[in-house]
């Protein structure tokens, strides 16, 4: 017995019976989205750990671009997830509607967990896109409640593919089964249109991270190559509250801590130490990525100056009051590396001031976010 009036469950069977919303179609959706998911968790997970390092984690300053490629990925592998997102909900929706809507605890736990594998990867996408396009249209701070969204959906999608995993297999290995006379989408064309949404959603984005598809990259909410010294602001030192003076004869940079020698260096005296050339990407963790040539003083030469220990650490302050990224962290590794400056110029041009005149930071394999501009003090623990 239905509880559903008769001409809904006629128009649901009439649906189940497409190709388009069979086992093998969302075999095969959930196959691609799953893949996209892991990726997409595994390269989250991995950023949010190098930004909060627990005690047995020292990532590495090498290779200096390993971080632009695994948050381009993420940020990637997001993005695609939303045409193959939207498909599996189209597909899949109709199921709602079947009976007996509980058939055991088990089945009714599984159902049960849709509610967060659904909510949470709807959160997930929606929130990550508005993120890149810096649309901020919510009271919370958006990596906190993007990381728990992350477990939340993760832990809901293992008990979904647990659940699944057998009909998914079975729905693979099998070749396909009976159709009716007359589907009005078939599975080949609808998969198409889907996959080829994934591409070009791809095409149309990754160019902000890689540099052959820039001219492609017409959705892409930054232009690697478009901003002062042809390189993108996030934060401009007007919006960072960073005094206009900055940078004048009152400028020092202050070498504090774990020290024998404490610092306090004009910008001349910078400027007469031996300069460090590196050519180092900015790699936002928006996805967006843009390399350029800096020239500074290395860190270790200040700390070597300063009489620092060899496993020293550093956090490195800007003239920036409050704010997330008015301070970073160095870890002994990456404080060690010839290639962590505190640049002076970017193409042998002194800094622009978006770009954290009259000093910031630039290392190796570091998330844009750590590349603290207008350094005035750097605290050695
Ligand atoms: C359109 C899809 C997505 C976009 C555009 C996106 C974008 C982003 C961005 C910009 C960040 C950096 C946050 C920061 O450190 O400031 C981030 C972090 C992260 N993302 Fe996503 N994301 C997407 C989907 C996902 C999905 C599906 C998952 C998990 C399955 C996920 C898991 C994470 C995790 C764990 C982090 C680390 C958060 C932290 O730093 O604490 N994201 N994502
Ligand atoms: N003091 C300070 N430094 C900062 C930021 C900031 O908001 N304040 N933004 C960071 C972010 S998110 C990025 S991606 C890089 C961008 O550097 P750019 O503006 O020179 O391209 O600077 C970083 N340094
Ligand atoms: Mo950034």
């Amino acid at each position: 017995m239905s509880v559903l009036p008769a001409r809904l469950a006629a128009a649901r069977d009439e649906v189940r019976a497409q190709p388009t919303h069979d086992d093998r179609t969302l075999a095969l959706l959930g196959t691609a989205l799953g893949v996209c998911f892991t990726v997409c968790f595994l390269t989250g997970l991995l950023s949010h750990i190098i930004q909060h390092p627990p005690g047995w984690f020292t990532w590495p300053a090498r290779p200096a671009g390993l971080y632009r490629v695994t948050q381009g990925v993420h940020v990637a592998t997001g993005l695609a997830s939303v045409p193959l997102l939207l498909a599996k909900l189209w597909a899949a929706g109709p199921r709602l509607l079947d009976e007996p809507v509980v058939r055991s605890v088990a089945h009714g736990l599984e159902r049960l967990s849709l509610v967060p594998l659904v909510g949470g990867s709807l959160f997930l996408v929606a929130s990550g896109t508005a993120n890149l396009s810096g649309w901020y249209p919510w009271p919370f701070s958006f990596p906190p409640a993007h990381y728990a969204a992350a477990w939340v959906t993760v832990g809901a999608l293992v008990v979904h593919v647990a659940a699944r995993a057998s009909t998914t297999r079975e729905a693979l290995r099998r070749p396909d089964p009976a159709r009716p006379a007359s589907p009005s989408l078939s599975r080949r064309g609808f998969l198409g249109a889907v996959g080829a949404a994934a591409g070009l959603v791809t095409v149309v984005t990754v160019g902000q991270t890689v540099g052959p598809l820039r001219r492609l990259a017409a959705l892409a909410p930054r232009r690697p190559d478009v901003g002062p010294q042809g390189l993108p602001v996030n934060k401009t030192a007007r919006a960072a509250g960073i005094d206009p003076s900055a940078g004048d004869h009152r400028y020092r940079l202050e070498v504090a801590g774990r020290v024998a020698t404490p610092l306090s260096l004009s910008l001349v005296d910078l400027r007469s130490m031996p300069q460090h050339a590196a050519r180092l990407p900015i790699a936002c963790v928006e996805g967006w990525s843009a390399s350029a040539t800096w020239e500074g003083v290395p860190v270790r030469d200040l700390l070597a100056l300063a009489g620092a220990p060899a496993d020293a650490e550093v956090t490195v302050r800007s003239l920036q009051q409050g704010g997330s990224y008015s301070s970073s962290e160095l870890n002994h590794v990456q404080a060690a590396d010839a290639d962590t400056l505190l640049a002076l110029t970017i193409g042998g041009e002194p800094l622009h001031r978006d770009h954290g005149f009259p000093v910031r930071l630039i290392g190796p394999n570091r998330p844009g976010v750590q590349q603290t501009k207008w350094v005035h003090r750097l605290e050695v623990r």
